[in-house]
């Protein structure tokens, strides 16, 4: 997984159970690395007043949310996933609507 401003890209696939994600900050700010369900479409997701994607919603099952990645790192991260349709999303304020968002399968 690469975050940079303002896109999230990711390679390799992923099979339902423990799933790990190297996730390199390649921009030049603090970016997050989060991992979403919800049944509402990418782009619809409910935003707070901080230009945040609510976590709180009913709409929003959070699955992950990393601590800030700092610029030129890399973080591993693992998390336990069923089979089916997830985010990946930034939630820096405003990250989010700038794109900082991806649809992930997991087989
Ligand atoms: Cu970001």
């Amino acid at each position: 997984m690469t975050l940079k401003e303002f896109s999230i890209t990711a390679s390799g696939q992923a099979s339902a159970g423990a799933v790990a994600f190297r996730v390199t900050n390649a921009g030049t700010m603090i970016h997050e690395f989060d991992i979403y369900k919800s049944s509402l479409p990418i782009d619809k997701l409910p935003l707070d007043s901080s230009q945040q994607v609510d976590e709180g919603s009913p709409q929003v099952e959070t699955i992950e949310a990393s601590e800030p990645i700092a610029a030129g790192t890399t973080v591993n991260i693992v998390a336990t996933l069923k089979a089916g349709h997830y985010y990946l999303v930034c939630n820096q304020p405003g990250h989010y609507a700038l794109g900082m968002r991806l649809d992930f399968v997991v087989g």
